[in-house]
């Protein structure tokens, strides 16, 4: 029986131990260790019966109608009595008077038979027919077990036990017989016959002791298994009995029990889930599946709890599917809201695994873009804190600076560009580099940079270029020009003469020569005379005056006077015979009538002819 009870109890430790297993069949394992229990008791119990009945005859013989002796074989031939004639109607009557003792019933007969013959095995059996319930003694060996079982072929008053070979025994002392039992076949034997009768049977088991048990048919050798008895309404967390169980037949569940099925609420909790199907029981193991963390996603501010492990380092079912069962809040220290504008840190939230767990967003339409010439609203923004999250800038890049104004440097360097949208933002006056002064006469280029070295800017002639003043000039030449009052000269610019002096005009000249309040006119000048479109400018004769030639004016009296001379270089003016010509005084004239002399006042005379200058002698 120990051995029975650790198969029974072994694995049911298995079941409890550690994590359970994920599978559905833990009740119906449990029935097949019941089941296996019962057939292993069955077993272990028929060995225990068998094994001691052989040695102990009589006892273990009941019914016996074979008379109590033991029997000495020798010197019988074929065919012949192997009981004395007392001893066999003693059989005979024994048999008459047993009920069962009827042609084609069953009957076992059994001895230990010891054999000293060396020649060979001998044969013996009930006479009838071919004989029944023949059987051999082997030569030469003691302690043979023998049991045979026949059906009855002869009446009682005929029977008789004969020797059935056909060499005669002779040899004395040949063979012993002992315990010699005749009866009706037992159950033992019927089972022999029937391996398997009443086995795996869930209504019919083997009667107890089947040796002891006369039959040769089930309903003699089983009997019908009651409900009561074999107490199978087990576990009772998924069986209780049926009403008639008392008086029910059979083993099974099925025959003497009623289910009870899983009640759907049982599970109902974040630890289990039902098992599919239509399951039996009514405890959580029976119908329910724990639910796995494993299986459990976190949810955002949580992280799955580290496993735990058995003492042998198997991992332990870790049962739930809740964050409270499964996970364990992650702190939000580890989130840095402050790595961009666009969180700020939630004081009051210590549990979370996000910015937005953890952090108060920034949103962009709380901030304003300032200044307002250099950014805007960026229309998609939406989280930010700064211009740059925020805003879009505007740059100066585009801006249309007035004239003499240039972008400013960085407007348009490296792509980012100048911020600005404002004329001050944006320009700067040109550089005095690229200026032209406007009248190089009024005006003389600075140098690029102003003292400091700065670049000079400006746009203009006042502010790049130095002034001439025409204070300074003198107004030459002088016949052309006159200075200007002081008045005049006052701010006035310039570096020449017709900038900074007053014009000479002709018409305020009088020629060399004229004197007009007496009607005197030159005689080597005639004034210019103005237009409505021109008018002669200077102070000179040259300038305002023609010239009068000497060679374009001729005398009417060529005898009396003879042109000067010209000069290549400066030709002669005048207009008289005292300017172009020198006298011809008869003085110095010959004259050249042979009758005539030069007159005695020749010295006054002008004259180069006879006529003028000679006279005839008186
Ligand atoms: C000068 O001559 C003009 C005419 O040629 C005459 O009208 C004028 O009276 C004269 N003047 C004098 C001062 O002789
Ligand atoms: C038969 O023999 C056995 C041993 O072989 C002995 O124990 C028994 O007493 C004998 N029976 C009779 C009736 O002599
Ligand atoms: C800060 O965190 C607390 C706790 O998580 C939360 O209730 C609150 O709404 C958060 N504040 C802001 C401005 O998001």
């Amino acid at each position: 029986m120990k051995v029975i009870w650790l198969a029974l109890c072994l694995p049911s430790a298995f079941v409890t131990a550690a994590k359970l297993p994920r599978r559905t069949s833990g009740p119906s394992l449990q029935h097949d260790l019941v089941k296996e229990a019962a057939a292993l008791a069955r077993l272990a119990s028929r060995r225990a019966q068998k094994a001691p009945k052989s040695h102990k005859a009589g006892t273990s013989c009941p019914d016996n109608q074979f008379p109590p002796v033991n029997i000495t074989v020798q010197g019988v031939g074929y065919l012949e009595d192997v009981l004395s004639a007392d001893l066999l109607a003693q059989l005979q009557t024994n048999l008459a008077g047993h009920p069962d003792w009827e042609i084609g019933k069953p009957w076992t007969l059994s001895m230990v038979a010891d054999s000293v013959e060396r020649q060979m095995d001998r044969k013996f059996g009930f006479a009838g027919g071919e004989g029944f319930n023949v059987f051999t003694v082997k030569k030469a060996q003691v302690g043979q077990l023998i049991t045979v079982t026949d059906k009855v072929k002869t009446l009682a008053a005929n029977t008789r036990l004969e020797y059935r070979g056909h060499d005669p025994i002779t040899l004395e002392d040949a063979i012993h017989l002992t315990n010699i039992c005749l009866r009706p076949m037992t159950c033992d034997a019927f089972f022999e016959q029937h391996k398997t009768e009443c086995l795996d049977d869930d209504l019919w088991k083997r009667r107890k002791n089947p040796e002891e048990v006369t039959g040769h048919t089930r309903s003699m050798c089983c009997e019908r298994m009651k409900c009561k008895e074999e107490a199978p309404c087990s576990p009772p967390t998924m069986y209780t009995k049926r009403p008639d169980y008392d008086t029910a037949f059979g083993s099974k569940p099925d025959q003497c029990c009623v289910p009870k099925a899983c009640s759907e609420d049982l599970c109902k909790s974040s630890l289990w889930v039902a098992k599919p199907g239509n399951v039996l029981g009514s405890t959580k193991d029976e119908c329910c599946v724990p639910l796995d963390c494993d299986d459990y996603k976190c949810s955002a501010k949580y992280v799955k709890k580290q496993k735990r492990r058995g003492q042998d380092g198997s991992p332990l079912l870790m049962q739930g599917s809740t964050d409270s069962e499964c996970c364990e809040p992650i702190s939000c220290k580890h989130i840095n809201c402050e790595a961009t504008d666009e969180w700020k840190t939630n004081e009051s939230a210590t549990v979370g695994a996000s910015l937005e767990d953890c952090c108060i967003p920034q949103f962009c339409k709380h901030h304003s873009c300032e200044p307002v010439t250099k950014w805007e609203p960026k229309p998609k923004a939406i989280l930010g804190s700064s211009n740059p999250s925020c805003c879009t800038p505007k740059l100066c890049r585009d801006f249309d600076c007035d004239s003499g104004f240039q972008l400013r440097a960085g407007a348009v360097i490296g792509g980012k560009g100048l911020l600005g949208s404002t004329h001050n933002e944006c320009c700067e006056k040109k550089s005095c580099h690229d200026w032209k002064c406007s009248d190089p006469s009024k005006w003389v280029q600075q140098a690029d940079e102003g003292s400091r070295g700065v670049e000079r800017h400006g746009w203009s002639d006042e502010e790049c270029c130095t002034p001439l003043m025409c204070s300074s000039i003198d107004c030459v030449p002088e016949s052309l020009w006159q200075p200007k009052s002081a008045e005049e000269l006052e701010g006035l610019l310039g570096s020449t003469s017709k900038q900074c002096c007053n014009p000479k005009w002709c018409k305020d000249y009088t020629c060399t020569g004229d004197i007009p309040e007496q009607n005197v006119t030159s005689t080597k000048w005639y004034k210019k005379v103005d237009t409505n479109h021109f008018q002669f400018r200077g102070s000179t004769d040259e300038e305002c005056c023609h010239p009068k030639y000497c060679s374009e004016y001729t005398t009417q009296f060529p005898s009396k006077f003879r042109r000067k001379p010209e000069d290549q270089e400066k030709p002669r003016l005048g207009s008289t015979e005292a300017e172009c010509y020198d006298e011809l005084k008869c003085s110095d004239y010959c004259c050249k009538g042979k009758d005539v002399q030069l007159k005695e006042d020749a010295a006054q005379l002008l004259g180069s002819t006879d006529v003028e200058c000679c006279e005839k002698p008186n």
